[in-house]
């Protein structure tokens, strides 16, 4: 989503000030009226302009699509975004109106740097007062920008419990590198990488637990299992050396079936460790059954994403469904 990465920093209120003052200590005229005009115009200019870059690098979150607006919303908060926006919105028009009614009172003859000093102070008082907006917003940046763009091609959610080996199967067949180690809740967000058919998705473990008690972590992992997956390749560790029992496993295997209604591939991980075949299953110690995996995901991926992307051959445009918009 382009409109996301390229959110720009937002300064705190300290650094805000030093810019406005900063240029406007630079300006001057042929007396002190003219001098002070001038500088009032310009924090008024300099002001206005970040402010309204501020807000317009924003979307309209309500518009994007499912996928991007709900992981906006879960790891910031849209509501709060509009708040904090709501606030720049206000001060800036608290500083227009300052500057404004100081130029018509210099204007009117009124002593101009006493009017001056009394502007600043009110307009730095303004911004100080959005110190948490201007912070929050710069956080939330921060965030959005770690939300992967995703790409309209037939898509892969690897799914299961924590430490399971999904992030192992997921570098061992595609372009991703995610962190792999003997510990549960390794993957934190979420990781796309590429075959030459596929996108993959490797998202953080899932524990079986109702949705209403799930971390913020393992939603991140239904978000994608709901709007962006076409297959999911559920991972399933038998030898519970990941930490967590088959049946646990199995129970969470239902679970994903009954709520996404996708197309799913069940498989074993660690099959060097054990005999049980009555699943495909690999090993991404010695590679056994990598393969023979890759294609049947890919197959089933395949067929999905072209029985779900559908041509409109109205106006002889290509159109898709929601999930790939
Ligand atoms: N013996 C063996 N160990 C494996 C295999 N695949 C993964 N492991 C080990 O299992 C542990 C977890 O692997 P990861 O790929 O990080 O598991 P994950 O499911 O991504 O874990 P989270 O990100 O925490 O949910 C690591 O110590 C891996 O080395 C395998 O095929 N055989
Ligand atoms: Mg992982």
């Amino acid at each position: 989503m382009e409109s996301l990465r390229k959110l720009p920093t937002v300064l705190t209120a300290e650094e805000l000030l030093d810019k406005i003052f900063g240029r406007s200590s630079k300006v001057s005229g042929s007396n002190v009226n003219e001098r002070v005009i001038n500088k009032l115009s310009t924090i008024s200019n300099v002001s206005k302009d970040y402010f309204e870059r501020i807000i317009s690098s924003h979307p309209n979150y309500n518009s994007l699509p499912s996928f991007y607006r709900e992981m906006v919303d879960l790891i910031v908060g849209i509501e709060e975004i509009k708040k904090s926006l709501a606030s720049l919105s206000w001060a800036n028009s608290m500083i227009q109106k300052i500057v404004t009614k100081s130029i018509a009172n210099i204007r009117k003859g009124k002593n101009a740097l006493a009017i001056y000093r009394s502007a600043c102070g009110r307009i730095a008082s303004i911004i100080e007062d959005i110190d948490k907006e201007l912070r929050f917003l710069n956080e939330a940046k921060n965030k959005i920008r770690e939300i992967p763009t995703l790409q309209d091609m037939p898509t892969v959610v690897v799914a299961g419990y924590p430490n399971v080996g999904k992030s192992s199967f997921v570098s061992l067949v595609s372009t991703a590198k995610p962190e792999i180690a003997e510990y549960p809740f390794t993957t934190k967000k979420i990781y796309i990488g590429y075959t030459k058919d596929l996108q993959f998705i490797d998202t953080p473990g899932l524990l079986d637990r109702p949705l209403a008690k799930r971390s913020a972590i393992e939603r991140k992992s239904i978000l994608c299992l709901k709007h962006v997956a076409d297959a999911i390749l559920f991972i399933i560790d038998p030898t519970e050396t990941c930490g967590y029992t088959l049946k646990s496993q199995l129970s969470l295997l239902e679970e994903i079936k009954k709520s996404f209604g996708k197309p799913m591939l069940e498989v074993y991980s660690k099959a060097d460790l054990h005999e049980l075949r009555d699943r495909m299953a690999f090993s991404a110690k010695n590679g056994e059954g990598v393969k023979e995996i890759l294609e049947e995901i890919t197959k089933i991926a395949i067929k999905t994403y072209s029985q779900t992307s559908t041509f409109i051959a109205v106006s002889g445009q290509t159109s898709t469904q929601e999930q790939h918009s």
